[in-house]
């Protein structure tokens, strides 16, 4: 009889803790604000994931770069401090020139583009990332990049000496090329820059323009459509690698929804974002031919200084793209 018990405690014991050391919890970290929709679609794969695992695996996100500020997120998934992030990959150009192709300036300037250049780069930014021992699980657009100015921005000389917003190398580097000063900054930290004066003018889409209420401090608003940039949510790979294969493609099918769903909100709203700039007063214009072609100039400059980077791969990808 005793030992009948025995067994059964010790089958219990046992019970719990494969049963603890199967459900895992994965904190999610986000750099933008919770209502942008980046957040809420990454807020609802969290609870699909949650809820096709019947908590087996449960995801919870943190918006505003809460858990780690943006500039931190991509090291912290890569050494394991936080299982699962999301990126804006094109910040990333000092691990791999490849991962700027989508702020290549005026090379995909609209979502079908856009949706090219991913499908022309996706395998080559896999295997990029499976080099950093991280799996990939999908990415999103933000909307077309526009010119955000204090002032009336006619001429070169208008923008001269302007502190410039950076979040990439690319958008310093076009700083630069048109004589502003760049300065990078997260968008979590944007409204305080320009209430502050650190920050003039910057290029970013109407999304963030409009998560920071830029109108309190910028009057105008060019819609340039300079380029694309993306984010993507990738997993720390030993994190992936523990999971289960039925909770390996419960997290898969939950990524391809809100990839799908993510891509098809960003252009919803695109239009919508800088509607809400006029309704708040700010001037939203294109640039007059002139500074057109200066912006497009200086943008040639970096695509053929991206190119000489990204070597072979990146013509590649360029290739696949206009094919
Ligand atoms: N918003 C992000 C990146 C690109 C965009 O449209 C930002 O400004 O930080």
């Amino acid at each position: 009889m005793m030992k009948f018990v025995k067994i059964l405690a010790g089958s219990a014991a046992l019970f719990a803790a494969a049963s603890t050391a199967q459900a895992e919890k994965w904190d999610m970290a986000l750099a933008y604000s919770s209502t942008n929709y980046h957040s809420e679609i990454a807020a609802e794969f969290a609870a699909a994931v949650t809820e096709a695992t019947a908590g087996d695996l449960e995801i919870v996100t943190h918006p505003g770069g809460s858990l780690f500020g943006g500039s931190e997120i991509f090291g912290a998934v890569r050494k394991g401090l936080a299982p699962i992030g999301e990126r804006l990959i094109s910040a990333l150009g000092n691990d791999n020139a490849l991962f700027e192709v989508d702020s290549v300036p005026f090379l995909a300037t609209g979502f079908e583009g856009s949706k090219k250049l991913y499908e022309a780069s996706k395998p080559a930014l896999i295997e990029a990332l499976e080099e950093s021992r991280l799996h990939f699980l999908y990415s999103c657009p933000w909307p077309p990049q526009g010119f955000y100015s204090v002032k009336e921005a006619n001429s070169l000389d208008d923008i001269s000496g302007m502190k410039f917003r950076a979040y990439n190398a690319t958008t310093s580097k076009m700083a630069e090329g048109l004589g502003m000063l760049p300065t990078k900054i997260e968008a979590a930290e944007l409204s305080q820059a320009f209430a502050t004066g650190v920050a003039q003018s910057m290029i970013s889409s109407g999304s963030t323009g409009y998560d920071r209420k830029l109108w309190e401090h910028v009057g105008y608003y060019y819609d340039v459509k300079a380029w694309l940039p993306r984010n993507m949510v990738i997993v720390n790979g030993k994190a992936w690698a523990r999971l289960s294969d039925d909770n390996k493609a419960a997290v898969e099918t939950a990524a391809a929804n809100a990839e799908a769903t993510c891509w098809t909100k960003a252009e919803e709203l695109d239009g919508w974002y800088v509607e809400q700039f006029e309704a708040n007063g700010m001037q939203v214009k294109t640039l007059n031919a002139d500074m057109q072609a200066e912006f497009e100039k200086v943008g040639a400059e970096l695509k053929a200084a991206w190119l000489e980077r990204a070597g072979d791969a990146g013509a590649a990808v360029l290739d696949a793209y206009a094919n």
